[in-house]
């Protein structure tokens, strides 16, 4: 195939669609806007903008879970306002490959700030990836792409405006024959309550150990050999300033600098008796070449703001290959950190050996009669955080996904884009919406995407202890403001809205199954209030013991105040009177009474 000259931008693009991506999305932002606009114009990969880069990478999320293969692109500001999806899905992982584009912006083209998004690779424990020009660009995708899919991670492709907007010559390859894949339902891995975020957490520290060693050896990080006593360790565009200003020195070219490849480091300074750095913005190769005992010139004389050239390295380090060449000490190579033991350590002498209490909804929690109808459907329920996060626990299981506040909905977009029906239904709690899941059924609307959403609208935010947001108007201090009413702002922006209430679950089962089967885009608002935010009026349950055959429908909702008996179901104490079990139950085994049944 004959070469072709693209810019950076463009090579991702192309490079994306080679190696087998299908989705791709984002917010606009120089340096990174061409990527998703030349993907556009790419047959065989569907290009989204989104509403802004959280709702983009969530969507992207649901787009990789779905099986297809992902690249989500913002620049450098846009990981900000990305940060919960960015750090949450680096600890749940993927399924098809997810990459994630941060082009910075060193001096400030056109940027708010400049900073240097590869510590953010580094802070999530994911492996970063820094093309050096155009033909890497297009070449590191598949790179990327692989070792998403491998070490079961997102990863970071950070460009820099040069890389970017800058063009050179891209030898196209042959497109790479890539399934999609079938998504798995793994609640242990893609709900992120803490017992799980801390087992996926484990997890991700030691495959940044797993990493470092396939850094090792990758293809990515090459050490170019030199005829003078000089070394340099450069990545991104600060490895083409480097070659230009020292064409007889060693350079170790970082294509796959996080983790960092301790070993080909010490393979460099084997070679040569000076070392510099060159990277543009913050010392984060030098830093940690520091840590290993190893001197290195790098920031105190190439500048850590604004881009470099090769003029400016030329000049900051002659004057460094004049002098002697520094004392070296002994190398201590960083060893990888102590993990915490996987189960907690035993209980301290004398400590009683409490039974584990796992977190529960509420007995007559409305959020239980919503997954009691979710878990018969057959779409994939994307959960979002609140109370109703326990919606994944067993017995109800009705809760695939749960990655970060206001993900349910960009997700379940995403997923049912990439599949091309309505695969997947949002669920969010009232509070969440508005945090941030009004942004993502904006975009849900303007990209056209079916779905159905679930808001459970209980009326508080429950789970961190019944505080106000805008949909009741209630402040901190219990005075109230104006209430927003989620079904007018979900018309406002042309969604169709309906209303539900739990009291009437046969209604409320019947709705869902209905709306499953119709084309669009719907939000159900189930207002049913939190029990114990607006406790209901005292009712009892009464088992008819020879209708009840034990079947265990009414155990199966998962509520603390049913337990199996010897011979009937027995309610406990605790038991508030929903009448949810009395709805689920197909024997008539359980009666509901307005008033407390004589003994
Ligand atoms: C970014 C972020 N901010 C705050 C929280 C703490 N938090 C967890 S869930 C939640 C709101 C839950 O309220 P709602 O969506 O109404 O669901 P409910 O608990 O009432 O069922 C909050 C504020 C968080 N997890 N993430």
């Amino acid at each position: 195939m004959e070469p072709q000259l693209m810019s950076g931008n463009e090579a991702i693009a192309h490079g994306a669609l080679r190696a087998g991506a299908g989705f791709a999305c984002g917010y606009p932002g120089t340096p990174s806007t061409e990527i998703v606009e030349t993907a556009a114009r790419l047959d065989g990969i569907h290009a989204q903008w989104c509403v802004n880069e959280k709702v983009a990478l969530e969507v992207g999320v649901g787009a990789a879970l779905a099986g297809v293969r992902t690249v989500v692109t913002m620049k450098h500001v846009g990981l900000n306002v990305a940060a919960d999806p960015f750090m949450a899905v680096a600890l749940a992982g993927v399924n098809a490959g997810l990459v994630v584009v941060s082009a910075d912006d060193p001096g400030m083209h056109s940027s708010q700030n400049e900073q240097d998004n590869r510590v953010l690779a580094r802070f999530a424990k994911i492996p970063l990836l820094e093309p050096t020009d155009s033909q890497e660009a297009y070449d590191f995708l598949a790179e990327a792409f692989a070792l998403s899919e491998e070490f079961d991670t997102p990863v970071l492709l950070r460009t820099t405006t040069r890389i970017a907007h800058g063009r050179g010559l891209v030898t196209p390859r042959e497109k790479l024959a890539i399934e999609p894949k079938p998504y798995a339902r793994d609640i242990a891995k893609y709900v992120m309550v803490p017992a799980n975020a801390k087992r996926r957490n484990h997890r991700a520290l030691q495959r940044l150990e797993e990493l470092r060693a396939r850094a090792e050896v990758s293809p990515l990080n090459v050490l170019e050999p030199g005829t003078s006593d000089f070394g340099i360790i450069a990545s991104g565009v600060g490895y083409q300033y480097a070659r230009e200003a020292f064409p007889d020195a060693w350079i170790l070219k970082l294509g796959f600098a996080n983790p960092l490849p301790y070993g080909k480091i010490l393979e460099l300074y084997g070679q040569v008796s000076r070392v510099a750095v060159v990277e543009e913005l913050e010392p984060f190769i030098e830093d940690q070449v520091r840590a290993m005992g190893l001197p290195a010139i790098g920031k105190q004389a190439i500048p850590i703001e604004g881009e470099l050239d090769q003029t400016i390295v030329r000049r900051a380090l002659e004057p460094y290959l004049e002098a002697e060449p520094p004392v070296r000490g002994p190398v201590t190579l960083p060893q990888p950190p102590r993990l915490a033991e996987a189960s907690p350590a035993p209980a301290a002498d004398g400590a009683p050996d409490l039974p584990v209490r796992p977190p529960v909804l509420c007995p007559g929690c409305p959020h239980r009669a919503v997954f009691s109808t979710l878990r018969k459907r057959r779409l994939v329920p994307m959960g979002d955080i609140g109370c109703y996060t326990l919606g994944a626990l067993a017995p109800l299981l009705a809760i695939d996904t749960s990655l970060c506040m206001g993900a349910s909905i960009g997700m379940m977009a995403g997923f049912n884009k990439a599949l091309g029906r309505k695969a997947a239904v949002g669920v969010i709690g009232d509070s969440t919406f508005f945090h941030s899941g009004i942004t993502a059924l904006l975009d849900a609307r303007y990209n056209e995407t079916e779905g159905i959403v679930v808001v459970l609208d209980n009326r508080t935010t429950a789970m961190t202890g019944q505080q106000g947001h805008p949909g009741t108007g209630v402040h901190p201090d219990s005075t109230e403001g104006p209430a927003i009413d989620i079904v007018a702002l979900c018309q406002g922006i042309g969604v169709r809205c309906v209303t539900a209430d739990v009291a009437e679950y046969k209604a409320l089962d019947k709705l869902i199954r209905e709306e499953a089967k119709l084309p669009g885009l719907v939000v159900i608002v189930v207002q049913s209030p939190c029990i114990l935010y607006q406790p209901p009026a005292k009712r009892t349950v009464e088992v008819v013991g020879p209708n009840c055959n034990m079947c265990g429908l009414c155990l199966a909702i998962g509520c603390p105040a049913i337990a199996p008996g010897d011979d009937v179901i027995s309610i406990l104490d605790n038991c508030i009177g929903c009448g949810l079990c009395a709805d689920v139950c197909n024997r008539d085994a359980l009666i509901m009474h307005d008033a407390v049944v004589a003994a």
